[in-house]
């Protein structure tokens, strides 16, 4: 039945101090952890505190999801399952302007962002799986296709409420119930989805959200009542989670860290091209594992790309999340802007020239202006490691081989970017990229139609579109 439930009234977002409990077989509980305290990265003040889950809490959200899976979710049909997961979407797109508000306050992002893309998208993903639900028979993986029963995710910091959709949306769709954590920086979206969750009256247990650190993270992982597990985060925690579960029997995927190429040719649009390195690398701060972190530009058009892109990254504005000029928001936590600060700094004893934007930047707060790096070469720390900051790293090259050499020099393997008139030369080097994803004149464009995920570093499996089903089905 279709009982619509019309959005409450949006809290009061000056008042979020009465606290935030963690969402455990259908209620708001206080957790047995320390509770722990989400910070305005923009105001360096806390934003809310909000209660974790101890070990006791993880083993009954799990087998209150196992109740659930066996008895209630499992055994729907998937044309019920799919009301649900619908209501999810809608809410989700009838509460935005609180979530996008909420997720700028937690995360720093700017309101544009979290307002154009972050809500809408989370919601495009309740509402593309919600129409899988009834048709998994349909998904390439032959006949009545079955649920792996509880599904232990945990996710990151720099999308929290789009990773949170793109866990438990597919996760639902397939008949899984799930036990989510949310990172410890930016739980408060996450935990405004477990109220619309229960606002679409999903039945217990179906969904709990756990909030909590890596120890909380590590204890849903490992529990045996957990069958897949799905994480997103950084390659060093993937790798340990991949050798915790070996032998366990567990599904795994892994969304991990990204070193981007971004390829300009000589004969693309360079305007274009420059708009879509400027997005590839300071959307979301570059908090993005898919950021295009490193620009390959054909020598022949490298001077007047760097001349332009200096010109254009001097016009982005850096500050208050909330004014809808913003482009650059608050980076999202003082330890990444340690470890964005410290990355820069061996770039510049490297020898790489550092161009900063001169556009102002708040003194109070986590903020880092737009910085580009000309005359990297490959054996440079910022050419190989993960910065997820405001900051590029600009090498060239000569001929398309060398392009593809230096793209694919890399441990990581989750996105891509090429510009160029070509078509022909797009499919060619489409061929020879290893990335998951590769963008033809544009970057960082998402749709739960399709399938996003790495190789080698970055992780193995898809989310997203029929290829991220096959992550919540035994086939
Ligand atoms: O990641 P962590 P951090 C990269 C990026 C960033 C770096 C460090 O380069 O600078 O990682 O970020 C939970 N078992 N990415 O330290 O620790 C943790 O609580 C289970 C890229 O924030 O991996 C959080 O919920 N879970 C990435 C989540 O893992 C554990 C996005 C991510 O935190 C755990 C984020 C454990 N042992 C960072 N330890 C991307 N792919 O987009 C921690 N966690």
């Amino acid at each position: 039945t279709w009982e619509y439930a019309p959005a409450p009234e949006s809290r009061d977002i000056a008042n979020l101090k009465p606290g935030y409990r963690m969402f455990l077989d259908g209620e708001f509980v206080e957790g047995g952890g320390e509770p722990l305290k989400s910070i305005n990265p923009a105001t360096e003040e806390v934003l809310a505190e909000v209660s974790t889950a101890d070990r006791d809490d993880v083993d009954r959200a799990v087998k209150a999801a196992g109740r659930a899976q066996e008895r209630v979710w499992g055994p729907m049909p998937g044309a019920e399952r799919a009301k649900y997961v619908y209501r999810i979407a809608r809410l989700i797109a009838e509460r935005a302007r609180e979530l996008a508000v909420l997720e700028s306050l937690d995360n720093g992002k700017p309101i544009r962002e979290s307002r154009d893309v972050d809500v809408p998208t989370a919601s495009a993903h309740f509402f593309h799986h919600a129409g899988w639900a009834d048709k998994l028979d349909f998904a390439g993986y032959g006949p009545d296709p079955r649920p792996l029963g509880v599904a232990g995710q945990v996710i990151p910091w720099n999308f929290p409420l789009l990773m949170a959709a793109w866990k438990i949306a597919p996760a639902l769709a397939c008949g899984n119930t799930v036990v989510l954590k949310p990172a410890e920086t930016t739980p408060l979206t996450a935990l405004v989805l477990a109220e619309i969750i229960q606002q679409a009256e999903l039945p217990p247990g179906v969904v709990n959200v756990l909030p909590g650190a890596g120890d909380v993270g590590a204890a849903v992982v490992g529990h045996p009542g957990v069958h897949k597990v799905a994480f997103t985060g950084s390659t060093d925690v993937g790798k340990s989670i991949q050798r915790s579960l070996a032998g366990s029997g567990k599904k795994l995927t892994l969304e991990l860290g990204g070193k981007a190429a971004n390829v300009v040719f000589d004969d693309a649009p360079l305007d274009q091209a420059v708009e879509g390195i400027v997005n590839g690398i300071f959307f979301n701060q570059g908090h993005v594992c898919c950021a295009g972190s490193r620009l390959l530009v054909q020598e022949s058009v490298a001077e007047e790309v760097l001349e332009k892109l200096h010109k254009r990254v001097a016009t982005l504005r850096v500050g208050d999340p909330l004014d809808k000029n913003t482009d650059v928001g608050a980076i999202n936590s003082r330890e990444q802007l340690t470890k964005i600060q410290e990355l820069v700094a061996s770039g510049e004893s490297e020898g790489a020239e550092r161009w900063t934007s001169p556009c102002p930047v708040p003194d109070k707060g986590f903020f880092f202006a737009p910085t580009v790096f000309a005359g990297v070469s490959q054996a440079m720390r910022i050419a190989r490691e993960e910065i997820f900051g405001p900051v590029l790293s600009v090498l060239t090259f000569r001929t398309p081989d060398e392009a593809v050499a230096k793209a694919n020099n890399t441990p990581y393997g989750l996105s891509a970017g090429v510009w160029t008139e070509k078509g022909s030369r797009i499919l060619w080097m489409a061929d020879r990229l290893r990335a998951g994803v590769v963008w033809a004149n544009t970057f960082n464009r998402f749709d739960p139609t399709a399938p996003f995920g790495g190789y080698r570093e970055s992780g193995f499996g898809r989310e997203g579109g029929r290829a991220g089903l096959e992550a919540y089905l035994d086939v």
